[in-house]
């Protein structure tokens, strides 16, 4: 835990959030700032970094088995969704603690921009 991350905070349960899913390793919640219809965060509960710092595999297969079963879940596989990682500043990165965007609702494009 990292005392001044805000998704270590909203995870310890000292900052609000709409949460759509728990268990003991991954939270899923609704951004605050969201850029689709369907703006979900799927956040492991260690502090990692960013993407470049996950050490263990398993990390990913429960993020992306998490994500994929909500979006499921949710419906979202029938028109599709997008799965995003910003990794560091010239991604676009804003929040130090490692977490996957899931978004749907609308029509994405392709190259993102
Ligand atoms: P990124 O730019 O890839 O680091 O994405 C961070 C996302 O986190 C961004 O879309 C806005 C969202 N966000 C920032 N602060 C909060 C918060 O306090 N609560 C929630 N639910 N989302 C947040």
């Amino acid at each position: 835990m990292n005392r001044k991350c805000i998704f270590c905070e909203i995870i310890k349960g000292n900052q609000k959030a709409d949460f759509v899913y728990e268990d003991e390793d991954v939270l899923v919640i609704r951004d605050v700032f969201p850029q689709a219809p369907i703006h979900l965060l799927v956040i492991p509960k260690e502090h990692i970094p960013s993407a470049s710092q996950v050490n263990d595999p398993y990390i990913w297969a429960k993020l992306m088995n998490n994500a994929t079963i909500v979006a499921r879940d949710l419906g979202l596989d029938k028109d599709g969704y997008r799965l995003v990682v910003n990794c560091g500043s010239m991604a676009c990165q804003t929040v130090p603690h490692l977490h996957i965007h899931l978004l749907a609702g609308r029509q994405f494009h392709w190259p993102p921009g």
